[in-house]
């Protein structure tokens, strides 16, 4: 017999008594119940993760917009992408630019404000969004300029019933104010089939299959300050820039600097810029980013359509190759050849060398005859599309003028080359 300290006799354990199958039932339906509630809270959880972004937008296409940093997907809806050409008829047009213009006028150049929680897989936030009173999604899909992805199915089926070429009412939508004269619906008129009436190639079909490209914007004015490029009006390098982010239809607020009163050596340039040159590009959240072929970087990356930088590893090398062959054998020429002789450079210039001046400018007529030889061969710089490459030699050749250089006559293909690119609206930024 073992000894025991404690005073009192021991009790022997006894097991629970069996629950009664009611109580089990009752235990196992509250732990279901229970379980059934985290999950619920768990996938509730991200909503309390909704984020909101405001400011003037960078319209990308016809359901994708830019609000400072955060990109955005219009949530429950699903418009052409830019380049998407519908057809009607026999005959294309460009339903995806005509979307993009429809979205830009129901924002009206008001500040947008848009919130969600969800992403897509290319990490672009599922946005609501508002600018003023306008439900911009919704709107959209009234404005027969998207089809409804997930939502808005009421407004589609009143955007189809209002299209001229499907229904009698080409009536004002009393939401947006918008006449659909020419939406999606409006141009579908012979196929039978709803979703066949879509008249784009591929439009709606996958929903979300576009690629991820933000092409076009309307105006860079985010966030706190705002996007901004310091512009130095005639002179090259902000031209070259302006030239580019015409030709992919961006609007960047300027911010005109008088070079002439050397506004570029003062502030606000000076603090940006150490070097003290223009361009400048100030981003929304005060970044700042200098040199004009990185400046155009920036934006092809946002961007990337048109593709200016070239396509695919052989494109982009030539599109580099050349874009350097310009800058450094053309554009650099008629620079040195211009700041070093032309009076007004006096200043600019220090030392101011006439003979270097001089001695670049037979540089510069040397590698016009090289190009001659090439675009003998091609249409622009660097193969049949035209690209960075083509902006540098179009601000040189155009630069020559003051630095007093001539395009030999013989030159044909550079001058028939230059003739093209200079009449390109871009020309004229
Ligand atoms: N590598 C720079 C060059 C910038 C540059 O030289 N800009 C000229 C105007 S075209 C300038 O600001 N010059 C002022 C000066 O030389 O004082 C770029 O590509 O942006």
């Amino acid at each position: 017999m073992s000894r025991s300290w404690s005073p009192r006799p021991r009790r022997r354990y006894a097991p629970p008594p069996p629950r009664s199958l009611w109580r089990r039932l009752l235990d196992y339906g509250l732990t279901v119940i229970l379980l059934g509630l985290l999950i619920l809270l768990a996938a509730r959880l991200d909503r309390f993760e909704t984020r909101k972004a405001e400011g003037a937008a960078i319209v990308n296409d016809g359901d994708s917009i830019t609000l400072g940093s955060e990109r955005i997907r219009m949530r429950g809806i699903d418009a052409p992408e830019y380049h998407q050409v519908c057809r009607k008829d026999g005959a294309d047009y460009p339903c995806g630019k005509l979307a993009r213009q429809s979205l830009v006028r129901l924002i009206g150049g008001r500040p947008v404000s848009c919130s969600g929680w969800q992403r897509d897989r290319y990490g672009r936030l599922l946005g609501d969004c508002k600018a003023g009173s306008t439900d911009l999604n919704r709107a959209q899909v009234e404005a027969g300029w998207a089809v409804a992805f997930g939502d808005f199915e009421t407004e589609e089926a009143g955007a189809r019933a209002g299209s001229p070429a499907s229904g009698p009412a080409a009536s004002t939508n009393r939401r947006t104010g918008a006449t659909p004269t020419a939406t999606i619906w409006s141009k579908a008129s012979t196929a039978r089939s709803p979703r066949s009436a879509t008249p784009c190639v591929s439009f709606s079909a996958s929903g979300d299959g576009e690629q991820l490209y933000e092409p076009y914007s309307l105006s860079g004015q985010i966030g706190r300050d705002g996007m901004k490029l310091f512009d130095g009006g005639r002179a090259p390098n902000p031209r070259r820039v302006r030239v580019f982010l015409a030709e992919k239809e961006i609007e960047v607020p300027l911010v005109p600097v008088d070079m002439g009163a050397l506004g570029h050596k003062q502030e606000p340039v000076s603090s940006r810029n150490p070097l003290r040159r223009l361009p400048v590009l100030e981003l929304d959240d005060g970044t700042i980013i200098t040199e004009s072929v990185a400046i155009c970087r920036y934006f092809e990356e946002l961007h990337p359509e048109p593709a200016l930088f070239g396509r695919g590893a052989l494109g982009k090398a030539r599109v580099e190759m050349w874009q350097r062959r310009m800058e450094f054998n053309l554009l650099s020429c008629v620079a040195q050849a211009f700041r070093h002789i032309h009076p007004a450079m006096k200043e600019w210039e220090i030392p101011q060398i006439p003979e270097w001046g001089e001695a670049n400018k037979p540089k510069a007529i040397e590698f016009l005859k090289l190009l001659d030889g090439e675009l003998a061969q091609r249409e622009f710089a660097a193969g049949d599309a035209y690209s960075i490459a083509d902006i540098t030699g179009l601000i040189a050749i155009d630069f020559m003028k003051p630095a007093r250089i001539k395009v030999p006559e013989e030159y044909t293909n550079v001058l028939r080359w230059h003739q093209a690119i200079s009449s390109r609206p871009s020309a004229a930024a």
